[in-house]
């Protein structure tokens, strides 16, 4: 078997070799489940919705600052970095409700209760603001809303915070203070921070946190939302989000428009599409009667799937294209089968914005076809001459009307891996971002306050549901449960608990237990684990026979309609009790 292309740092092989074995080339669906709260946060106070700086460079900062993210399984890559950076003296944060392993490498590992990051960061500024740990050059040259943001962060002393988020004040006050003073900082965050109803607040107050100290548009600052599925930067880069066309170019602006009309010969719509929750809603409502999938598998990855089922079956036709038959596909009416990373070539997006180009190396099992081509064949049959003679052309379309794009070819590909924006050919990319201002003048400081998780514990839903990942499983298994080695590492689904909460409920290590939420229930082992904080339990959500989604609630978030995967409310019977 050929791997595909090395590129030029060999540190990047193995990221991108775990990549695109595992990820896939999904669209939307990951944009929209994973970040979209962060990349309307970004677009809004900064004017890009990617990253500032690669993950690299902790390697180069004094204080890393990772909240919500699970680093060591979902980007272990990065996660190696970062060890590396504390071990060599950087003062590693980690604030998180269950604590991660990478807690065992960190100065300060900050463990607050589930949904209430807004309190925290906003107890941070307080402090920062108060004992003046903030770079007010920076402030007033680069930035603007700074009193409306000092006004806000004035409620939220030490003792509030610590009452809301549960955080010893004086904790807090360290934590302000090595992030405060720093010369260098960066800031981590994952689907702890953005899978929340107030997830794009939440993204904004770790903005504020860069731009009141000045910590973006230098090396070994800023911020970096780590990116989920291996192309789910690329997906986004190219328009697949219901708003923007390629390079975030406005559906809504008429000389954006115009100029797609004219490359592709037909009058675009200028009302932004349905995101992907949305869609589900729309189509249990008859708004929507047809879907075409490609690469995902929203029977189990999209939240409260009950009502998906509904939505699903409330469809005149569905149409599913997949390398796999998913649990999805059993609703369907037409299934194409699909080629995979291995056999195709085309370019990935990595978290750093990096565009690679990856190789065919194996010809295509049966009849299965690559999706381009696939969906090229259907534009005709519809009656749309969609021609492309090879990837590379579909590229240089790409390119052509994208100026971030412009200056990265299939024949620099060949040789090295480039980071967008490069917007001409001799153009070396851009790594660290923002160096010369932000694309939307100043920054913008913009205050959130804080509001409780959608669905909150009660006497008959006492405990809270926290879902994600585990390190041997790619979301709903049906690559990595299919993989014998992966299988043997993690079989089954495992509930964790805390011990307390365990013998409160008489509950023994292993035992299997019902979980019911108001939307629905499953049975599962418990196990007793350190990590979930009290009164809080977790599930990952990669086992079809435990869907944690059949319990999740399809709350969204208003500004970016994510979901909030990471809190609602169940109760834990014993299964002796029923
Ligand atoms: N092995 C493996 N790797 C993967 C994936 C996979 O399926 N398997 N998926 C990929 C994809 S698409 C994505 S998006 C990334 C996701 O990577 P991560 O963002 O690391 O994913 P999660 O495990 O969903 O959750 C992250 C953390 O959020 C925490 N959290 C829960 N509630 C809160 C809260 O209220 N506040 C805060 N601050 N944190 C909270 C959880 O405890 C957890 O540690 O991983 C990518 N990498
Ligand atoms: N409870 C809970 N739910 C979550 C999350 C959570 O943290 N908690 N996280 C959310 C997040 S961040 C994400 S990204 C989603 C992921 O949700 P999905 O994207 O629905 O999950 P995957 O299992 O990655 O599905 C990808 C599908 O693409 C197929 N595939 C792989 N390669 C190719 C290809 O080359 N072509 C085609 N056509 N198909 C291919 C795979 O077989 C698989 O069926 O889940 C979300 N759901
Ligand atoms: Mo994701």
């Amino acid at each position: 078997m050929v791997l595909p292309r090395p590129s030029n740092e060999d540190n990047y092989l193995f990221q991108k070799f775990i990549r695109a074995v595992f990820g896939t080339n999904n669209v939307d669906h990951c944009t929209r489940l994973c970040h979209s709260s962060s990349v309307a946060a970004l677009l809004e106070q900064i004017g890009s919705g990617s990253v500032s700086n690669p993950f690299a460079d902790c390697l180069q900062t004094e204080v890393i600052f990772v909240i919500g993210s699970n680093t060591t399984h979902n980007h272990p890559v990065a996660a190696t970095f970062i060890k590396q950076a504390a071990r060599a003296g950087a003062t590693l944060i980690v604030a998180d409700p269950r604590r991660p392993e990478l807690a065992d490498h960190a100065r300060y590992y900050v463990r607050f209760r589930p949904g209430t990051d807004v309190a925290f960061l906003n107890g941070l500024m307080h402090i920062m603001l108060r004992e003046g740990w903030y770079n007010a050059r920076f402030v007033a040259e680069q930035t603007e809303g700074f009193e409306q943001l000092r006004e806000v962060v004035e409620a939220y002393t030490p003792h509030v915070v610590a009452r809301l988020t549960g955080v010893p004040e004086r904790l807090l006050g360290e934590v302000a203070r090595a992030y405060g003073t720093a010369r260098r900082a960066m800031i981590f965050w994952g689907m702890g921070i953005s899978q929340h109803t107030t997830g794009t607040d939440n993204a904004r107050c770790l903005i504020n946190l860069a731009l009141l100290t000045g910590n973006i548009g230098r090396p070994g600052t800023g911020l970096h939302p780590l990116r989920g599925q291996n192309n789910v930067q690329g997906a986004s880069d190219v328009g697949l989000i219901p708003m923007v066309y390629t390079g975030y170019q406005s559906v809504a602006d008429a000389a954006v428009r115009q100029k797609f009309e004219q490359a592709w010969g037909v009058p675009l719509d200028p009302q932004p599409g349905l995101t992907v929750v949305e869609i589900m809603t729309a189509a249990l409502e008859g708004r929507i009667k047809a879907m075409y999938m490609m690469g995902e598998n929203p029977f189990l990855s999209d939240p409260n799937i009950n009502k998906v089922r509904k939505s699903l079956a409330a469809l005149d036709f569905l149409l599913v294209q997949d390398i796999f038959l998913t649990e999805t596909a059993a609703y369907a009416d037409v299934v194409l089968p699909a080629a995979s990373f291995l056999e195709k070539t085309g370019t990935y997006t990595n978290t750093d914005s990096r565009v690679q180009l990856a190789r065919k190396a194996i010809e295509p099992p049966g009849q299965a076809r690559v999706d381009w081509q696939i969906i090229a064949d259907l534009a005709r049959r519809m009656g749309y001459p969609m021609f492309y003679a090879s990837e590379e052309e579909i590229w240089e379309e790409i390119r052509a009307l994208t100026p971030v794009l412009r200056g990265i070819t299939y024949e620099r590909l060949e040789r090295e891996s480039v980071a967008w924006p490069c917007p001409e050919p001799g153009h070396p990319g851009t790594l660290v971002r923002f160096t010369s201002g932000f694309p939307r003048g100043k920054g913008k400081l913009v205050p959130a306050r804080f509001a409780p998780p959608y669905e909150l514990p009660d006497a008959d839903y006492p405990f809270v549901l926290n879902t994600g990942r585990i390190l041997p499983h790619w979301h709903t298994g049906t690559m990595t449960r299919r993989a014998k080695a992966l299988h043997a590492l993690a079989p089954e689904a495992e509930l964790e608990m805390t011990a307390e909460d365990m013998a409160a409920l008489g509950i023994a290590h292993g035992e299997r237990v019902r979980v019911v939420s108001r939307r629905g229930e499953i049975t599962v082992k418990a196990v007793c684990s350190s990590k979930p904080s009290p009164g809080s339990v977790f599930l990952p959500f990669h086992f079809r026979e435990a869907a944690a989604n059949l319990l999740t609630v399809d709350a969204l978030d208003p500004y970016a309609k994510i979901p909030e995967f990471k809190f609602c409310a169940v109760r834990i019977e014993k299964l002796s009790d029923a």
